[in-house]
C-alpha cells in the first residue's frame, strides 16, 4: 500500500486540534492514540471499500466466533501497512516517542487460545488475499484486568477498554438487524473492525455485534419519575453484551450466554442472508455456493438452526433448509476437555429460543430416524457438539494428536458413521505480530541471512538450516540477551522486582487450569529450592521461573494456585542464600501485550499438560519461534513441534496418551509420594508451614492425594510425570551452560518454524473445508 505518512502525522495533528483542542506535543497518549488511529482509518479508507467491493461477487468464507483477542492494533496496524519505522522516525522528529502508546490497553475480547487463534486467522486470510470475514460480539467489557493483593490472590477489575474512544472501528448503525426474544426484541448493532493485511492492499472486515434496545427511554415511567423503571429495557438489551463470560473451558449453563450465542447466531446469518441478496438476489437455494462459515467452537452453534429458521421463514422446505445449512457449515473442536462441551437444557433453553429449539428437536428426530445410535437431544438437553458435527459438512480438530482423539474418543460413534468428515488442521500464529513485530531484532538476523520478506512465506524461514554457524549463534545469543534486558525493564515497571537477564528465564505463560499443571512446575521449583540449599545441585545455572496466567473468577483451586505460587516466590526471592541461582515471579494481568515482551525473552518453554488434555497450544509455538527449547510433554502441538525441530532440539518427558491411559485404572498417586522423598518434601510445603499458607493449599493437597468425591487422587498426574519432568527440566539447565550447543538448538528452533504460521493453516481451512481461492487484489 502506498501511504503517505506525512499525511498520516498532518491529519492526527487536525484530528488532535479539533476533537481534543490540544498539540501534539501536549497530547496524552490516550489521545494520541485516538487522533492516530482516526488519520490511518482515514488513509486506508479507500482500499478498505474497494476489497468490499472485490469479494462481493466472489465465495467467501465467515468466520464466527464469540472471541477475539486481537491484542494492541496501534503497532500492529502500523506494522502491516509498512509504516511502523517511519511513523516513529516523524514522530520523533516532532519530539514524540511512539512507546508512549505502550500504555494504551489491549483489546481482549477473548480468554486465551481460542480467540488468540480467531484474531491470527483473521491475519493471515488477510494477507493471503483468502476472502474470509469475521463475526463476533462487541463486548462493554472485555477480559477482566488481574492483580494480585498482599496475600498472593488474584484481584479482578472490569476492562472497560472502549473508555477513552475506540478509533479501531466504524459504527455501522445501518446495517443494525433485530433479534426476538419472547420478552423483548434488541437492536444488533455493527462495529466494523479493518482487518490490515501485511504487503497486500487488501483489507478485511471483522463485524462486532453490540446489543442495544429499541426505545432507550420509556417516558410513561420517568414522567412517574420512576427513572429505574424507564432505563430497564435499555439496560435488559445492553446487558447482553456486556460482559465477555471470563471462563476458559468450564461450561456454564447461564441464560445470558444463550442470549449472548442467539445475538451472535441471528445477527450474523441475517447479515449475510442481506449481503446474499445484494449480489445474487432473493432466491436463496444457492446460498452454500457461495458462502462457507465456520463456527469457532459450539459457541456459535445456535446459528445452524437459525439459518434453517431463516431459510424456512422465506418459505424454504425444512429438508432443504436442512441441506444448504449442512452444506454451508464446518465446526472446530477447541478442547476435549468433558467439562468444556456446551449441553443446553432444553426447558432453560425454550425460554429463550423457543423457536429454535423446535428445530434442533426436529433435525434430532431425522437423525434418530436415520441412525438410531446417535443423539443431539438426550435427557431433555441439546449437545451442541453434535448438533455441529451432525448438520455440517467438516469437523476438525486443532493438532494431528487431538483430531485422532476426537475420532478415537469424543466422537467415536460419529465417525464410524461420517468417517469423510473427519479433518485436522493444526493450529498455527501469525508471523508478523509473533516474529516481526515483537521481535525486530530477531527479525533483522534472519532476514539477513534468507533475504526478502520471510514473515509472507514462512517456509523460507527453513533456508536459515544450513546456515546455522558459530556466527550466527552468537548473534543470536546476543539477542535473546538484549530481549531479556528489555523485559527486565518492563518486569520492573509493572512487577517491582528487579530480574537479572543473565539467568535462564524458563517461562509458563497461558490460562491457569489444572490441567495445564502449573502447580507441577511450581512444585519442582520448591524441590529445587530445596536441593540448592543443600549442596546438591552445585552446578545449577541461575534461572528466572516466569509464570504469566488468568484464572477464571470462580474456579476457587486455580485461584489456591495462584496463591500458593505466589507466596512460594515471596519465600524464594527473599531468601539470600539462593539469592544469586533462583528467581519466580508471577506477572500480574498476562495479557497479549505482556506476551509480545515476555515471549522474545525467554529460553525455555513450559508445556507440561498431561499427554491427551492440551488441544494444541499456539503459545508453544510462538516461543518456539522466538527461539525457546520446549520442555514439554507428547501433547497438542508439542508433537509435531518435536517432529520438525528433531527430538534433540527439546526437552520432552513425561507419559504418552497410550501409558497414561494404561496407568489410569491402577494409578495410586499417594505410592508415588511415599516413595519419592524431595517430592514429598515439595508437596508437605502445601500444609506444614514452610511456604506462608492461610490454610487454603490444604484442598489443593488432598486432591493430589486423596481425591475427592468426584475426581479420583491427583487427576492430571502430576506424581506420575514429576520425576522425568525434573530429570528433563535440570538437564536443559545443565545444557544451557553449553552456550554454543544450546543457542544451536534455539536456532535449530526458529528455522524449523515454518509448519506454524497461521498462513498455512488459514490456506488448508481455505483449500480442504471451504474450497475458496486467493483473490487478486
Ligand atoms: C463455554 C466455556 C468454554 C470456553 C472456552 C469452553 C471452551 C472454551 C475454549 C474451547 C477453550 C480454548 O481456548 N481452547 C484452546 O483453543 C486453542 C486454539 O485452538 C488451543 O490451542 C488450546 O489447546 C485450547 O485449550
Amino acid at each position: 500500500m502506498n501511504l503517505n505518512c506525512h499525511n498520516i502525522l498532518r491529519w492526527t495533528e487536525a484530528q488532535l486540534k479539533y476533537t481534543y483542542d490540544v498539540s501534539l506535543e501536549d497530547a496524552t497518549p490516550q489521545e494520541l492514540h485516538e487522533a492516530l488511529g482516526q488519520a490511518v482509518m482515514m488513509a486506508i479508507s479507500d482500499n478498505w471499500s474497494k476489497a468490499k467491493k472485490t469479494r462481493l461477487h466472489q465465495r467467501k468464507a465467515y468466520y464466527i466466533s464469540a472471541e477475539y483477542l486481537i491484542g494492541r492494533l496501534v503497532y500492529s496496524n502500523l506494522f502491516n501497512l509498512g509504516i511502523l519505522d517511519e511513523m516513529k522516525a516523524l514522530f520523533a522528529q516532532r519530539g514524540v516517542d511512539l512507546a508512549v502508546l505502550e500504555d494504551i490497553e489491549d483489546d481482549a475480547l477473548g480468554n486465551g487460545g481460542l480467540g488468540r487463534l480467531a484474531a491470527c486467522f483473521l491475519d493471515s486470510a488477510v494477507t493471503t488475499n483468502i476472502p474470509l470475514s469475521g463475526y463476533g460480539l462487541r463486548y462493554k467489557f472485555g477480559l477482566f484486568k488481574q492483580s494480585f493483593d498482599a496475600n498472593g490472590s488474584q484481584v479482578e477489575k472490569a476492562d472497560d477498554w472502549t473508555k477513552f474512544g475506540d478509533p479501531w472501528s466504524y459504527r455501522r448503525y445501518n446495517h443494525t438487524v433485530k433479534i426476538r426474544f419472547p420478552e423483548h426484541t434488541v437492536l444488533a448493532v455493527p462495529y466494523d473492525v479493518p482487518i490490515i493485511g501485511y504487503g497486500t492492499n487488501n483489507i478485511g472486515t471483522l463485524r462486532l455485534w453490540q446489543c442495544e434496545a429499541e426505545n432507550e427511554l420509556d417516558f410513561g415511567a420517568f414522567n412517574d419519575q420512576d427513572y429505574l423503571r424507564a432505563l430497564d429495557a435499555k439496560n435488559k438489551a445492553e446487558d447482553i453484551t456486556r460482559v465477555l463470560y471470563p471462563n476458559d473451558s468450564t461450561w456454564e449453563g447461564k441464560r445470558l450466554r444463550i442470549k449472548q450465542q442467539y445475538v451472535l447466531s441471528s445477527a450474523s446469518l441475517q447479515d449475510m442472508i442481506r449481503t446474499y441478496k445484494s449480489a445474487y438476489g432473493n432466491d436463496l437455494r444457492h446460498f452454500a455456493d457461495h458462502y462457507a462459515v465456520q463456527l469457532n467452537d459450539t459457541h456459535p452453534a445456535m446459528s445452524i438452526p437459525e439459518l434453517m429458521r431463516l431459510l424456512m421463514e422465506e418459505g424454504m422446505s425444512f429438508d432443504d433448509a436442512f441441506a444448504i445449512a449442512q452444506k454451508t457449515f464446518s465446526y472446530t473442536n477447541h478442547t476435549v476437555m468433558g467439562e468444556a462441551l456446551e449441553k443446553w437444557p432444553l426447558d432453560l433453553m425454550r425460554s429463550v429460543v423457543p423457536e429454535i429449539v423446535d428445530i434442533i428437536c426436529r433435525i434430532d428426530q431425522k437423525l434418530k430416524c436415520e441412525h438410531p445410535n446417535l443423539f443431539i437431544v438426550k435427557d431433555n438437553t441439546a449437545h451442541m457438539a453434535n448438533l455441529s458435527v451432525y448438520v455440517g459438512s467438516y469437523v476438525n480438530g486443532v493438532a494431528e494428536i487431538h483430531s485422532q482423539i476426537l475420532k478415537d474418543d469424543c466422537f467415536k460413534d460419529w465417525y464410524q458413521v461420517y468417517p469423510e468428515r473427519f479433518q485436522n488442521k493444526t493450529n498455527g500464529i501469525t508471523p508478523r505480530r509473533w516474529l516481526g513485530l515483537c521481535n525486530p531484532e530477531l527479525t533483522e538476523l534472519i532476514s539477513e541471512k534468507v533475504g526478502g520478506d520471510f514473515l509472507r512465506d514462512l517456509d523460507r524461514i527453513g533456508e536459515l538450516k544450513p546456515l546455522i554457524d558459530d556466527e550466527m549463534v552468537k548473534k543470536f545469543n546476543a539477542i535473546k540477551r538484549l530481549k531479556k534486558e528489555q523485559l527486565c525493564a518492563v518486569v520492573k515497571k509493572h512487577e517491582g522486582v528487579e530480574l537479572n537477564p543473565d539467568f535462564i528465564f524458563d517461562v509458563q505463560v497461558k490460562r491457569l487450569h489444572e490441567y495445564k499443571r502449573q502447580l507441577l512446575n511450581i512444585l519442582s521449583v520448591v524441590d529445587i529450592y530445596f536441593r540448592l540449599k543443600e549442596g546438591r545441585l552445585p552446578d545449577f545455572r541461575p534461572t528466572v521461573y516466569l509464570f504469566g496466567a488468568k484464572s477464571a473468577p470462580g474456579y476457587a483451586r486455580a485461584k489456591a494456585i495462584i496463591r500458593y505460587i505466589n507466596r512460594v516466590a515471596k519465600l524464594i526471592n527473599n531468601d539470600p542464600a539462593v539469592a544469586d541461582k533462583l528467581k519466580v515471579v508471577f506477572v500480574q494481568n498476562y495479557n497479549c501485550s505482556y506476551a509480545e515482551h515476555i515471549i522474545p525473552a525467554a529460553d525455555i518453554s513450559e508445556q507440561i499438560s498431561p499427554a491427551g488434555t492440551e488441544a494444541s497450544g499456539t503459545g508453544n509455538m510462538k516461543l518456539m519461534l522466538n527461539g525457546a527449547v520446549t520442555l514439554g510433554t507428547l501433547d497438542g502441538a508439542n508433537v509435531e513441534i518435536a517432529q520438525e525441530a528433531g527430538m534433540d532440539n527439546e526437552y520432552i518427558f513425561g507419559h504418552t496418551v497410550e501409558e497414561i491411559n494404561a496407568a489410569r485404572p491402577n494409578y495410586y498417586a499417594r505410592g508415588i509420594y511415599d516413595y519419592n522423598a524431595d517430592l514429598r518434601r515439595a508437596i508437605n510445603t502445601l500444609v506444614d508451614g514452610t511456604v506462608p499458607t492461610d490454610g487454603d493449599q490444604q484442598e489443593l493437597f488432598h486432591a493430589l492425594l486423596d481425591g475427592t468425591n468426584w475426581h479420583k487422587a491427583d487427576h492430571y498426574f502430576l506424581l506420575l510425570d514429576y520425576e522425568s519432568y525434573l530429570e528433563a527440566k535440570l538437564r536443559a539447565n545443565r545444557d544451557y551452560g553449553d552456550r554454543m550447543a544450546f543457542g544451536r538448538k534455539c536456532l535449530m528452533n526458529v528455522a524449523s518454524a515454518a509448519k506454524f504460521s497461521s498462513d498455512r493453516t488459514i490456506r488448508q481451512y481455505a483449500e480442504e473445508i471451504w474450497h475458496i481461492k486467493p483473490i487478486e487484489y
